[in-house]
């Protein structure tokens, strides 16, 4: 196979011309879009060139790299094809070790709970206490203790009932317990990150289908938020304002990733998205945690939980998996003026309720890749409709 001949003939020229034709190529990378919506150009942000050409998008976030392959999406598909999810689950399951009544694996029995209930994990990843660890050789064998909470966290007695079917006030209940749980454990004295998260189904690990999230608190700032922390900190000093913040007003005022909003959060497939159906839920307001949310913000936030897994169920007909966990400020007890409060949601699907993308070889090597755009993603998801798909096709709803 010859290399076609710009590239050839360009790899033999000087470094510094190389890099500057490359970039010319790659026009419309958020750094040179949010620079020039500053000055108020912005031709390039809806660049025909970004929905067809190969090229890279940055994670203002991580300061990470994506590449995106617009012209791939037609490539066949003979790799792995997943079992499709079990629909029906029953309201209760006398195996399930989540269901209200029943013992749990390590012999403890769950209380006959009525709406949410909490529990230590039974298997924690990390302890309280325990051993202070110190290791540092020579700079290339480094250890650390980590001491911390894990706590499950189940979303209602029935076995059944997953965010998009649970109403807005059963959802109410779920975002009450975990401010609450959020505030008892940031408060710890050696806490210094709380993290909410929910893994969704079997294709993401989790290891029950009774609805449930996971909250670890723990004693440093795992790698992410302190990408993430960096980042806020870098833009606030050199912009005076909030990177979220800003960026939710170009999403906004740009339109074509934005996915559902309500009056006080608002859901965006990212511009710098890795996962096919990757989104972003943001808050209108500025705030760092979940101590700060208004009791209409917590209503808001439950309302739009359900309807962005709604979205995500419509898509492909499917209770759809993800992992999801909301990104706040660090529990340091500092202000963190600079943080903005989100969550990710990272689903694995790619192009039907079997066919799912796997993060391997270039990417582990690399940078993640991925072929649908997320101008597309956001369509798709904007098109399927409100209604849970159960509902439309005459299924009894399993709200109560
Ligand atoms: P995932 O489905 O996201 O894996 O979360 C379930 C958690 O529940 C998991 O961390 C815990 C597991 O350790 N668990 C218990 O604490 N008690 C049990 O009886 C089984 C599972
Ligand atoms: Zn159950």
């Amino acid at each position: 196979m010859s290399c076609p001949a710009h590239f050839f003939d360009n790899a033999r020229a000087p470094l510094g011309e190389r890099v500057a034709s490359i970039a010319s190529r790659v026009r419309g990378s958020p750094e040179e879009t949010i620079v020039r919506n500053d000055a108020g150009r912005h031709a390039n942000m809806n660049s025909p060139d970004l929905q067809q050409h190969p090229h890279r998008r940055l994670n203002p976030l991580t300061r990470e790299w994506v590449l995106v392959s617009p012209h791939r999406t037609a490539r066949p598909w003979l790799g792995k094809v997943e079992s499709p999810q079990p629909e029906e689950q029953p309201r209760y399951d006398p195996s399930c070790y989540l269901c209200p009544g029943n013992s749990r694996a390590g012999g403890i029995r769950n209380p006959l709970y009525s709406s949410t209930f909490v529990f230590d994990n039974d298997y924690p990843t990390l302890l309280p206490n325990g051993s202070e660890i110190s290791v540092d050789e020579s700079g290339l064998l480094v250890a650390r203790s980590e001491a911390g909470v894990c706590r499950v966290v189940c979303f209602s007695p029935r076995h059944d009932l997953t965010i998009p079917r649970m109403s807005e006030d059963e959802l109410c209940d779920v975002v009450d317990v975990w401010v609450e749980q959020y505030k008892n454990l940031a408060s710890l004295p050696r806490a210094r990150h709380v993290q909410v998260f929910e893994n969704r189904g079997a294709l993401v690990g989790a290891s029950n289908p009774h609805p449930h999230c996971q909250i670890w608190a723990n004693e440093s700032l795992p790698n992410e938020p302190a990408k993430e922390r960096t980042s806020f900190e870098n833009y606030f000093n050199s912009h005076g304002g909030c990177l979220l913040c800003d960026y939710l007003q170009l999403e906004s005022r740009l339109a074509a990733r934005m996915v559902c909003q309500n009056d006080d959060f608002a859901v965006a497939v990212p511009y710098w998205a890795i996962w096919p159906f990757e989104t972003l839920l943001l808050s209108k307001r500025h705030f760092a945690t979940m101590a700060e949310l208004s009791n209409g913000e917590r209503r808001s936030l439950a309302g739009i939980l359900k309807r962005i897994t709604i979205l995500y169920d419509n898509l492909f007909q499917t209770s759809f998996p993800y992992s999801m966990g909301f990104h706040q400020g660090p529990a340091d007890g500092a202000e963190h003026r600079e943080w903005h409060f989100h969550a990710h949601y990272y689903p694995p699907l790619l192009r039907s309720a079997t066919v799912r993308k796997f993060m391997v070889g270039y990417e582990l090597l690399n940078m993640p890749q991925r072929d649908i755009t997320p101008e597309t993603a956001a369509a798709r998801l904007r098109e399927v409709g409100e209604i849970h798909y159960l509902d439309r096709m005459n299924h009894s709803a399993p709200t109560s």
